[in-house]
């Protein structure tokens, strides 16, 4: 058994200083430490895949990433470390409590993924060893994993068992109450314009420095067939992914970040919002694209007829929602989100459909998240040179 300050010190002494995960008893430890430590960060999340999102997005943005998770989170997390940090080739290390460890009295529930776990990292190609018991053992086995994280650009993960780290209290202050956001509801009601409309008008009024992060399917081809820049990510896989990446990057840029959403990818992982009305990233505009289906994948309805996203995203502790319908009132909205100390929400009404013929990004994820990764980073030479 080590104290907690015996793993995050050599670890911060390497550059790992953003952290992010959902709480296991196991990790008790070093989840209280990095919240009361004032250099390292920590972003607690609704859930264990938003977490590895949220990290590709500090990664991303420059930052060297920790994710923590209880193994039962890992079922959690497999969507994202196959769709997004295995293609955009995207490290992070793991830290995975061992729960139901074979030998370990443990409750029934954790039982098969203790079994499991090993494997299901072996088969995600995501090389592991155990959390380091020792003191002595911490700085080799942090270069161990420095050293696969820098040669595969991949996820390394450390399985952490039971009593492996001391426990030293809490220290995390409340959150203050805050003022509710601002509603705007710019609806005219008429018969809404395309999502290729939609982008087209968004593409004339998006800054310059805005780093553009697109969700899933069609949004992102479509975006990229209307115009590819470096400034933007086509997120891949990793559905309901892309507000989460969008925090990660915001809360480590001083760009404005934009996240094209949409309404299926929102309800999938609609922890997301709390998380940023939580965290209040003011440089982040979240445009919400509901056609009402899910368009991508041949217009099966979502369940998002009778979700208001405006005040969902009001209620979750965002600034500013605006409602649109048609593309006077989303131009309306969108600068009003990028002029607001957001984080702040477009709740966008498209019609389902999309460009005949549309095509794919034709740059490789990896090609499209380094050239991204060099647009963030040119921000943070200025911020430095200024
Ligand atoms: C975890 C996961 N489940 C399902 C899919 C398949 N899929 C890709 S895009 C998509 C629809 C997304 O719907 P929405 O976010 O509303 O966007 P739209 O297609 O309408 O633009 C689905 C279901 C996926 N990529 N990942």
């Amino acid at each position: 058994m080590i104290p907690a300050d015996s793993f995050l010190e050599p670890a911060r002494a390497r550059g790992f200083d953003f952290f992010t995960g959902v709480p296991c008893s196991f990790l008790t430890p070093i989840i209280n430490r990095v919240i009361g430590e004032p250099g390292l960060r920590y972003v607690g999340a609704t859930s264990e895949g938003e977490a590895v999102a949220i990290a590709a997005g500090a990664w991303l943005a420059g930052r060297k990433t920790v994710v923590m998770c209880q193994n039962s989170g890992l079922g959690n997390m497999v969507n994202p470390l196959t769709s997004l940090n295995y293609p955009f080739r995207i490290p992070t290390l793991l830290i995975v409590t061992w729960r139901g460890q074979p030998g370990l009295v443990d409750e029934p529930q954790h039982e098969l993924m203790g079994r499991i776990c090993s494997d299901l990292l072996e088969e995600m190609l995501i090389p592991h060893a155990l959390f380091p018991k020792s003191e002595g053992e911490v700085g080799p086995a942090l270069d161990e994993a420095e050293r696969l994280l820098a040669e595969s650009s991949l996820p390394f993960a450390f399985i952490m068992e039971k009593g492996a780290v001391r426990n030293d209290g809490l220290d995390q202050p409340q959150a203050p109450p805050r003022e509710a956001g601002r509603r705007e509801d710019l609806r005219r009601r008429e018969s809404p314009p395309s999502r290729a409309e939609t982008l087209e008008r968004f593409l004339g009024i998006v800054p310059e420095p805005a780093a553009v992060i697109a969700t899933t399917g069609k949004c992102g081809r479509e975006l990229f067939t209307l115009q590819d820049r470096a400034q933007h990510l086509y997120q891949v896989g990793s559905m309901g992914g892309a507000s989460a990446m969008g925090l990660g990057v915001a809360l480590n840029t001083r760009r404005p970040v934009v996240v094209l959403d949409g309404d299926g990818a929102a309800l999938m992982k609609m922890g997301n919002m709390a998380t940023i009305g939580a965290e209040r990233p003011a440089n982040l505009s979240h445009l919400l694209l509901d056609n009402g289906v899910h368009d991508s994948t041949g217009g099966q309805h979502t369940n998002a007829a009778n979700v208001d996203f405006a005040a969902l995203a009001l209620a979750c502790g965002y600034a500013y929602a605006g409602s649109a319908d048609d593309l006077g009132g989303f131009e309306e909205a969108v600068l009003q989100a990028l002029a607001t100390d957001g984080p702040a929400l477009v709740h966008m009404r498209i019609r389902p459909g999309s460009i005949t013929g549309l095509g794919r990004p034709t740059v490789k994820p990896d090609a499209v998240a380094r050239r991204f990764r060099a647009f963030l980073q040119d921000d943070e030479r200025t911020r430095q040179a200024s």
